[in-house]
């Protein structure tokens, strides 16, 4: 497999620094000798501080948004179309509307959100004015115009292509539109108590019966909030870290699985680097799969 390996050191989705500092943590954790040598290794720009307009009340720093998000999308795109495989590592989960973007140059997909939120806040909903708590809704086309038209005016993603992992903090606004949406949603507690690999078999049935490639998105929150000090809004009754490890090598088994992305890890909040070694850990779990898993074996 060709990889990508994409690092977006965007914090401007939400209030609290930090966030920005999540690949480069990685990094020096060690994460470039999981990297294959062949991998393709990009940066994505983000906005200086001091270009910073901080102005609207309900869509927080959307110009230093708007600038690393159209970037991702057109680096998205790229990789989609030269045949790589992307991981994209965060950065706050308001860079997915990049993501999405990109991805729908090629054509319609499916999306596993694995998230403790929803993520499908506008302006007009969200309590906290805070765009990673949005891309969703802009990928829908839901919301203000400068968020829904990157990558092209029309919606980046349908309502029943998408389904929902781990969710359990959700906005009024957000079950209005889950409901009328009539979204799919897999608790935590049907996990735990039905088991990954059932889960993870239905989630992908629901996609595969209407399309024909897909995504997946891992929010740190998803996980515990005992084991995740260091992610900007964490959640109790989460996924245990050997339920978010089997989410992710389970979904690696997948051959129309197109990319991947892990977003929300704040070293800076983080208590002796356990989150920062939980990410680590999960970005080992995406790597030593695949093809690089065949390799290894095949040398025993
Ligand atoms: B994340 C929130 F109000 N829903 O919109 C909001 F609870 O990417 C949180 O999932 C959003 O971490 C969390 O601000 C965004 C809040
Ligand atoms: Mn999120
Ligand atoms: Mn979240
Ligand atoms: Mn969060």
């Amino acid at each position: 497999m060709n990889w990508s390996y994409i690092e977006v050191p965007l914090r401007y989705g939400q209030g609290k620094h930090g966030v920005e500092q999540g690949p480069s943590k990685l990094r020096a954790l060690g994460l470039e000798t999981l990297l294959p040598a062949e991998a393709k290794q990009q940066i994505i720009r983000v906005l200086p501080e001091s270009e910073m307009i901080n102005s609207e009340e309900h869509l927080k720093r959307v110009d230093g948004v708007l600038y690393t998000v159209q970037e991702l999308a057109e680096v998205v795109d790229a990789d989609i179309q030269a045949k790589r495989f992307p991981l994209i590592v965060g950065g706050d989960h308001s860079m997915a509307i990049g993501t999405l973007a990109g991805l729908a140059k090629t054509g319609p997909y499916g999306v596993i959100w694995v998230d403790a939120h929803a993520d499908l806040n506008t302006g007009e909903t969200s309590p906290s004015g805070n765009i990673h708590g949005m891309p969703l809704a802009a990928a829908m086309g839901m919301g203000d115009i400068r968020l829904t038209e990157v990558g092209g005016r029309e919606p980046k993603l349908a309502p029943e292509h998408l389904v929902y992992m781990a969710l359990r903090d959700i906005d009024e606004g957000e079950i209005r539109e889950i409901n009328r949406l009539g979204i799919k949603v897999i608790t935590v507690e049907e996990i735990r108590t039905r088991g990954v690999d059932v889960m993870m078999d239905e989630a992908l049935a629901y996609l595969r019966a209407r399309v024909d490639r897909f995504y997946l998105s891992f929010d740190m929150d998803s996980l515990d909030a005992k084991l995740v000090p260091g992610t900007g809004t964490p959640v109790d009754q989460g996924l245990t870290a050997e339920e978010g490890k089997a989410i992710l090598a389970e979904v690696m088994k997948a051959d129309d699985l197109i990319a991947v992305e892990l977003v929300e890890l704040n070293p800076s909040l983080d208590h002796d680097d356990t989150t920062a070694q939980l990410a680590f850990e999960l970005c080992k779990t995406i790597l030593k799969s695949k093809e690089n898993l065949l390799l290894e074996s095949e040398t025993v």
